[in-house]
């Protein structure tokens, strides 16, 4: 019996402690919940976290005036290599307010144009990766490809620096450290007290060094390329931090915070966006009708060109593409969940008791499958984001983003690549669902749907020309 007559309230205590949060503990709260409800406190050697979903708890969660951000214990983890970069600073740091203030513009949506030709030349590098495999009948792996895709796209947008990843069949060690670095931030979750970790925590600093040093070296180069040169006419983001000034004093960001940041949008800017054009392609590929509309509102846009020459504006029109995007972020929002913490002694929901500093965490994907979301929340259908049925249901209930001042700042960088991305494969494609893939998602803190392989071949002229079929549109849409 979950009921815990020592809890304050009428939320459900389950012990874990037995099993531990395995290595998928997203999908294990997912799975409590199914069973408890939407708020609960898991109990894990007796340490407790109290997970919830509920509508009603979410929206008060982020009203900005009795809750924050909280940094918690994964996110602790997490800025033992990323430090006070954005994601993982405390809110009354300063080196937040500053660094939010100076790269908000950054990532305004008309900044996107800035990116857009970077954006489209790393496209056009999988792009020639899938023209092979597609040529040589050979599969490709969705999500390793995704995340080469995203990786470059940050490196050069953001920093100037080119992993080369299409050229590689292993990550680039860069990579593989990072990575490491959040498996590290995930385990640790799940230690036992008194167990000996020195081996790993040592592995771990290794890692996190070695980060750090690649990054410097980055650093370093831009500045003196930009004393060799005068003026810098790169317009990334670290030309930016390295020039920019806060308005409030006129100073720029120090040089150990600049780090800190290069490397807070490497973790966060590559591994979310390329879980998230996954699970759209996994969705797309199982659901033959949706695909169809979305090569529809692609073929209307390029027409039969074989090498498109997308826009910036172009993708402002992509809103059917879009529409898949948010609903494959409904299911599987990347960055599963985020922590809030009371601003001063509160009762949550009239019920659950929280002082001052004490935390909640939002499940997304379950907010994502409440029933708001209608009756059948775990059907893939991007026609819960027209613009009437968002403006039909409450703004709590999707949150693939987070909440508030500390919401994503990359949302409109991670939605404008993605976006392009998905048109531009579904527009030359079609996608073969070979191995009849069963989804198996990932953690390492953020989701991917694991092992997901493809085949492709071209579409052809007559391919473009069926989608438009009006009749074959409206038989879909009915579906
Ligand atoms: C952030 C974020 C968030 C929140 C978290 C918390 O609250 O804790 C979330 C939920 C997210 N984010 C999500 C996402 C998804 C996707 C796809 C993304 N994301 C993407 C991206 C890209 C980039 C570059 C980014 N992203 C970034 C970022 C940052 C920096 C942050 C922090 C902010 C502050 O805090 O200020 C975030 N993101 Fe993201």
């Amino acid at each position: 019996n979950p009921q815990d007559p020592g809890s304050p309230s009428d939320v459900p205590v389950v012990d874990i402690t037995a099993t531990g949060p395995g290595s998928t503990p997203i999908q294990q709260v997912m799975d409590l919940m199914r069973q408890h409800g939407p708020a609960l406190v898991r109990r894990l050697h007796g340490r407790d976290t109290l997970f919830v979903s509920d509508l009603d708890l979410v929206t008060e969660l982020a009203d900005e005036q009795r809750f924050a951000k909280s940094i918690g214990p994964a996110l602790q983890n997490v800025r033992e290599f990323a430090l006070d970069g954005l994601f993982t600073a405390y809110n009354d740091e300063p080196n937040w307010a500053k660094a939010h203030d100076i790269l908000m513009p950054a990532f305004a949506l008309g900044s996107m144009r800035t990116y857009h030709p970077v954006m489209l030349r790393v496209a056009r590098r999988l792009i020639d990766a899938w023209d092979r495999a597609a040529r040589d009948e050979q599969p490709v792996d969705v999500p390793d490809d995704m995340t080469r895709m995203t990786l470059d796209t940050i490196g050069l947008a953001g920093f100037g620096y080119d992993f080369g990843s299409f050229e590689r069949d292993q990550p680039h060690p860069f990579v593989e450290a990072m990575v490491r670095c959040l498996e590290w931030s995930m385990h640790r979750l799940s230690r036992v007290p008194g167990g000996d970790y020195s081996a790993a925590d040592a592995a771990f600093r290794a890692d996190a060094d070695y980060l750090a040093q690649v990054v410097d070296d980055v650093i370093t180069a831009r500045v003196e390329e930009g004393e060799a040169e005068g003026e810098s006419d790169s317009e990334d983001l670290l030309s930016l931090m390295l020039s920019a000034t806060h308005p409030a004093d006129g100073t720029t960001l120090d040089t150990a915070n600049i780090r800190n940041q290069v490397i807070t949008f490497l973790i966060a800017g590559h591994e979310t966006t390329s879980g998230a054009m996954s699970f759209a392609l996994y969705y797309l590929a199982k659901h033959p009708a949706v695909l169809q509309l979305v090569q529809r509102e692609v073929d209307a846009l390029w027409g039969d060109t074989a090498d498109p020459d997308p826009t910036f504006d172009d993708i402002g029109h992509l809103t059917y593409t879009r529409q898949v995007l948010n609903e494959a972020l409904r299911l599987w929002p990347t960055a599963a969940a985020f922590s809030r913490e009371a601003r001063e002694d509160t009762l949550l929901g009239g019920r659950v008791p929280l002082r001052a500093g004490e935390s909640a965490i939002v499940m997304a994907p379950m907010l994502h499958r409440l029933p708001v979301w209608g009756d059948n929340p775990e059907l893939f259908d991007p026609s819960r984001f027209t613009p009437e049925a968002e403006a039909a249901r409450s703004v709590h209930a999707f949150k693939p983003f987070g909440t508030g001042e500390r919401a994503c700042i990359g949302r409109q960088f991670a939605l404008h690549e993605a976006t392009m991305l998905l048109a531009m494969l579904v527009h030359r494609y079609r996608l073969h669902d070979h191995a009849d893939y069963a989804l198996t998602v990932k953690e390492t803190l953020t989701l991917k749907p694991e092992g997901f392989t493809l085949t492709l071949s071209p579409r052809t002229a007559a391919d473009r020309s069926h989608a438009l079929l009006p009749g074959a549109v409206a038989q879909a849409r009915t579906q």
